[in-house]
């Protein structure tokens, strides 16, 4: 029977990183796929992450089936972490989920119940998968403008006028901080212009918060979403734990409704928890628990903290080299933009063709669509970008 499957296209980002492996060359420098890289390569564990570990080696007695929306602990910690507050806590529904592509996909499905008709508007250019997730389920999807190919900012005033054509029953797919790919991101009076869209045009919001204290730090990256929730009456949020804790292949994630009002609330729990039935029953509690175990204890919470800023601030110091390096090597301000992008990644703003000559010339691997995951660079490498980007013309 199986013949009759055909080929689906490949993932772009995990195909560049197989090519990478596949390169012998030992001076290739890895600016793909977006995970947190020290400076000498490596993506550690995170000190908090360890010692959260050996705690649950330590007491864990049983391994029986947590809960379908798994560990109501684990909810709590992470509603406090994203939102402080800022709704009341009877108003939100909430399900552990694999990873946050796991409440992306549990997000999707949520609304298609709800509203089978309903339109995601997303920004262009979004993470694939968002694309291929709501292709799947056949779902509609209408761009909005967002980034501006010549000021690598965002097109703010496209944005807007695109997002004005949503009505109610519409979901708007939001980053909430650290745009993948583009790097670039709204300030906090263009959140209050898109706050007021939302208002006017009564669609719904949906935050895709994955890399939530790798901007500006931890309170900063979710104020956005907070100052969203707190001013409609409902709002989706699927947030990771794979960047801020460094725990990808343990698969965390949590998916958040806020309702209206507490009574609406019990419906959209009972939903999720039929959701995570469907697709795969109980969700992954490991990572879960490590997150939790973290966030409860003084201690941990305060490492994990430290750690994470450190982080932070190891890219951020990153990008500032980066645009200094080829400020003077360009006589230019022209990549200014470097050290104004904030989180993982930053759209350089160039050809696909441009990209491949970068690669095929100076071994250096980034997204055809010119997105550097900038964890990927340290101090040795920062010079030979640079020179390699005013080598073939950018
Ligand atoms: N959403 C965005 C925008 C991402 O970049 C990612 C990738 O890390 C995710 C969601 C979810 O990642 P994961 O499923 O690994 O938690
Ligand atoms: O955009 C990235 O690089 C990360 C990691 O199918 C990722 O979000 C990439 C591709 C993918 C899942 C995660």
């Amino acid at each position: 029977m199986f013949e009759t499957l055909q080929s689906q296209p490949a993932d772009k980002i995990l195909a560049l990183m197989q090519m990478y492996r596949d390169d012998p060359r030992d001076t290739k420098i890895d600016l793909g796929v977006g995970v947190y890289k020290d400076a000498t390569g490596l993506t550690p564990v995170m000190r908090a992450v360890k010692a959260a570990e050996q705690q649950i080696w330590q007491s864990q007695d049983s391994k029986v089936y947590t809960g379908l929306i798994g560990d109501p602990a684990f909810s709590d910690a992470m509603i406090e972490l994203v939102l402080a507050g800022a709704v009341p806590r009877d108003t939100v529904a909430a399900a552990a989920t694999p990873g946050g592509t796991g409440a992306v996909r549990q997000a999707f499905e949520l609304i298609q119940m709800a509203r089978p008709d309903a339109r995601v508007f997303v920004s262009d250019p979004t993470w694939p998968n968002h694309l291929s997730i709501l292709k799947y389920l056949g779902m509609e999807v209408v761009n909005y403008r967002y980034f501006d190919d010549e000021s690598r900012g965002v097109d703010f005033d496209g944005m807007i006028a695109d997002l004005s054509k949503a009505h109610a029953g519409d979901v708007i797919l939001l980053h909430g901080c650290c745009h993948n790919p583009t790097g670039a991101n709204l300030n906090a009076s263009e959140w209050d212009a898109v706050i007021k869209v939302l208002q006017e045009t009564g669609a719904t919001p949906m935050i895709d918060i994955a890399y939530q204290g790798f901007g500006d730090g931890l309170a900063e990256d979710a104020a956005a979403t907070r100052k969203i929730a707190a001013a409609v009456p409902e709002c989706l949020i699927a947030a990771s734990c794979s960047k801020n804790f460094g725990i990808y292949r343990e698969r965390t994630g949590l998916l958040m409704a806020i309702a209206a009002d507490p009574a609406a609330r019990k419906l959209n729990q009972d939903t999720l928890a039929f959701l995570n039935r469907q697709n795969y029953s109980f969700p992954p509690d490991h990572g879960a628990r490590i997150v939790t175990t973290i966030l409860n204890d003084a201690a941990l919470r305060e490492d994990w903290m430290q750690e994470l800023e450190d982080v932070r601030g190891t890219m951020l110091n990153l990008r500032t080299q980066l645009a200094g390096e080829l400020q003077r090597l360009s006589g230019s301000d022209r990549f200014g933009f470097l050290a104004q992008h904030r989180g993982m990644f930053s759209r350089l703003g160039t050809t696909p063709e441009k990209v491949e000559e970068l690669r095929a010339k100076h071994g250096v691997y980034m997204v055809s669509d010119s997105r550097m995951n900038i964890a990927g660079l340290n101090q040795q490498t920062i010079p030979i970008l640079a020179r390699a980007i005013i080598d073939v013309g950018i």
